[in-house]
């Protein structure tokens, strides 16, 4: 199983403890090594290589695929889930596509796992919206670029392992990432302030090559979706604590976390609109009946 994420972060000891779950109840028939912070695949080499068979098992940023459809973006639009209930409801009404969508790609989503909500890294005071002008904002997929783009700031993309490379060799000034990646990446190490923007909850999805998965017999098939449904609901909890303990362990180290001041927050909202609406000119018909038939369960709720 190749991750791009490294064994600091809980994405990690979930699919580790996936692994060991799965060793275990096939006693020892499915055996699958972690390895983790892109060590054996880059981040954008994952997918492919799963198709391939050359690695059986990958994790994957979700929204990194928004250029296969726009159905992949929907977990980092603003407004659209902000809450890890709303994010859970989202990922129920996506998964059925994306399900095919993989499917068709010869791959079999086994769970996905959100991270906390996305924020704002910064090394001064985020105060006025106007600080976002020519500010070089590290992003994690295409979306988050755009929306720092919308707010007049200059996004790179970078992947999370080399976080602290663009830093030290000062290629970026602030990123956009969750409470759990700062921690994970140490962000006091060259920033001090972290605004709370709780800006959308973004996945994690760990899939399976089919024809792999199909020459386990029934009973062993069975046992890894078991332990894959275990994971999945194991790493949403995980994904909650580890929020909590990544922003007492941000302020422990220095880091004053706050929330967008109301300047800020308009400033958010509107780059967000910006954002949404940009998605629904791109977004297909089936995707958008997915986003409505989202909206309409947390109604029911
Ligand atoms: N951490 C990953 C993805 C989203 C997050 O919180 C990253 O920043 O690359």
């Amino acid at each position: 199983m190749a991750t791009p994420y490294g064994d600091a972060s809980f994405h990690t000891e979930n699919n580790k403890q996936f692994a060991e779950d799965v060793a275990e109840a096939t006693d020892g028939e499915v055996t699958i090594t972690v390895h983790s912070g892109g060590s054996l695949i880059a981040h954008g080499e994952i997918k492919p290589s799963v198709r391939r068979g050359t690695v059986q098992v990958g994790e994957i940023f979700l929204s990194t695929l928004s250029n296969d459809d726009p159905i992949f973006e929907i977990d980092t639009l603003p407004g659209v889930a902000g809450s890890y209930e709303q994010a859970l409801a989202l990922w129920q009404a996506t998964k059925p596509m994306i399900t095919d969508i993989f499917a068709e790609e010869g791959l079999m989503p086994l769970y996905a796992v959100t991270w906390p909500a996305q924020g704002i890294y910064t090394a001064e005071p985020l105060e006025d919206p106007d600080q976002f002008e020519g500010l070089r904002v590290r992003a994690p997929n295409i979306n988050t670029q755009r929306f720092v783009q919308n707010l007049g700031g200059s996004p790179t993309e970078t992947e999370e392992s080399d976080i602290p490379t663009a830093f030290s060799t000062g290629r970026v000034d602030a990123m956009i990432t969750s409470s759990s990646t700062g921690n994970s990446m140490t962000a006091w190490d060259y920033l001090s302030h972290y605004t709370e923007a709780n800006l959308w909850l973004p996945k994690n999805i760990v899939f399976v090559n089919k024809r792999t998965f199909d020459q386990l017999d029934d009973e062993t098939q069975q046992a890894v979706l078991d332990a894959a449904a275990e994971a999945e609901e194991r790493g949403w909890q995980m994904s909650r604590d580890d929020n909590e303990a990544s922003l007492d362990a941000l302020r422990e180290n220095g880091i004053t976390v706050t929330t967008p001041n109301d300047e800020v927050a308009a400033a958010l909202q509107e780059a967000g609109d910006t954002l949404f609406e940009d998605w629904q000119s791109r977004a297909s018909d089936d995707a958008k009946a997915v986003l409505d038939e989202y909206r309409d369960s947390l109604d029911e709720q």
